[in-house]
């Protein structure tokens, strides 16, 4: 930390600091300790750009924490389960994926067997960016690499079903979204047999039980064909190409063809995947309608109804043609969104039917998609957008704390406390605004 920054700044610095500090368990980052103790995907990749700012060797410890839990064929779980826990810590724990029974899986640690947003190798960039000693930053990146590489492989192998260049996903879970409105089409056609899969979930938050029913119905189908690629492709109810997924495995797959050049590898496939990305966002999910972005559900080819956060994701793209950023950024600021919010960016469009300010990702304000709208906005030089972020989510911390996520109106904050990302993500915000260069 600097004198550049102003007193209620350190302020903030020092609480984002100890709950990082209190969420570490001597390997890894639990989620938030009460509710999610494990460490999961997505988390630990914003995690560890906070803990770049604070703890350096924490940030590449987390990684490579992270990474113990890849499968054979290069998938990375959103879960690598706390095995010191008791296994009921969390529900759906170890025992509804049986990670242990896929050959695949590593041995001596437990995974769930989907995946999540691929961030990870634009971490690994950024962590590289903002290193203090580059020489033992590249040894780091060049430890990663393979790992990354082989992350990236799986999705461009697995996970594009329709050879478009996008990946899908196959559980809502993947999306990180949960129980975002998007998904509510796809689910509702899911045809389950009578019975209750889930036991009743927390009383916080949506989801709700029946929510419940289909996520578990989902991972159980997926687990009992093994997780095969194959079966994903053809047969598994659940498929959908999403903008958010799609965007932060373009800027992924920049960030490793970065990577691959800085450790000797090579960068062409990684740059072909982007540029496959790019146009298969604007041919696919592109609404040249309604000036936005859609998530695709390919079990019935069909782009689907809601406008969500996800929307703002292809930000990401720095290729992305100037018009498409102008419509983005006018949907963005509409009373829709940012325009009609007092603690912007509510997840879901505040005029869709299905807005919900207190339901969990149906509408409140999340730290880590105002993170990633804050990125795309720099990406393309938008700076009063990225500072409406900036304050925005400054303002949202300072009131209610490092909670899950907030009231988009009134920014009273809901969920756990101490959510780890909820803290990672002020500290590389405030990093970045004390170097620039770093941004
Ligand atoms: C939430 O997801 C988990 C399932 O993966 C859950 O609802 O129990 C989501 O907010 C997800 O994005 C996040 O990674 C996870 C842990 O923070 O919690």
């Amino acid at each position: 930390m600097t004198s550049r920054l102003t007193g209620d700044e350190t302020a903030l610095w020092t609480a984002a600091a100890r709950v990082l500090d209190a969420n570490w368990t001597g390997t890894a980052t639990a989620a938030s300790p009460g509710l999610y103790p494990h460490q999961w995907s997505w988390d630990s990749a914003f995690i560890s750009m906070g803990l770049a700012r604070h703890r350096r060797d924490r940030a590449e410890a987390e990684l490579l924490s992270l990474f113990r839990g890849q499968w054979a064929d290069g998938m990375l779980p959103h879960i690598v389960f706390d095995t010191s826990l008791a296994r009921h810590a969390y529900f759906p724990g170890p025992d509804l994926w049986r990670s242990e029974r896929q050959p695949g899986a590593p041995r001596g640690v437990h995974t769930s067997g989907i995946t999540q947003p691929p961030l990870h190798a634009l971490t690994a960039l950024r962590l590289h960016e903002s290193a203090a000693d580059l020489d033992s930053s590249r040894a780091f990146l060049a430890r990663l690499h393979p790992m990354l590489a082989a992350q990236h492989d799986y999705l461009a192998t697995a996970r594009d079903l329709d050879s478009s260049g996008l990946i899908a996903i196959c559980h809502p879970w993947e999306s990180g979204l949960d129980n975002s409105p998007a998904w509510d089409r796809p689910l509702g056609a899911l045809r389950l047999p009578p019975s209750a899969y889930a036991p009743a979930r927390r009383a916080h938050a949506l989801p709700t039980g029946e929510d419940y029913d289909r996520y578990v119905w989902l991972a159980a189908l997926l687990r009992d064909a093994g997780y095969r690629p194959g079966y994903l492709r053809d047969a598994h109810p659940f498929a959908v190409e999403d903008p958010l997924v799609n965007a932060t495995y373009l800027a992924s797959s920049h960030a490793l063809a970065e990577i691959s050049e800085i450790v000797g590898a090579d960068p062409a496939p990684h740059r072909e995947r982007a540029r496959r990305v790019h146009h298969a966002l604007l041919d696919r999910l592109w609404d040249p309608e309604h000036g936005c972005f859609r998530a695709r559900d390919l079990r019935d080819d069909r782009l689907l109804p809601v406008v969500t956060i996800g929307a703002f994701g292809p930000l990401l793209d720095p290729d992305l043609p100037a018009a498409v950023v102008r419509n983005l950024v006018d949907l963005l600021l509409s009373a829709r969104f940012a325009g009609a919010a007092g603690y912007p960016v509510p997840t879901c469009d505040i005029q869709a039917t299905a807005f919900d300010r207190a339901g969990y990702w149906r509408g409140p304000t999340w730290i880590s998609t105002n993170w990633l709208v804050w990125y795309g906005a720099l990406t393309h030089g938008l700076p009063v957008v990225a500072d409406l972020l900036y304050g925005s989510t400054m303002r949202l911390v300072r009131q209610s704390g490092f909670r899950e996520f907030f009231d988009p109106f009134d920014g009273t904050g809901r969920g756990s406390h101490d959510y780890a990302w909820s803290a990672a993500l002020v500290l590389d915000l405030l990093g970045a605004r004390r170097a620039p260069q770093a941004a």
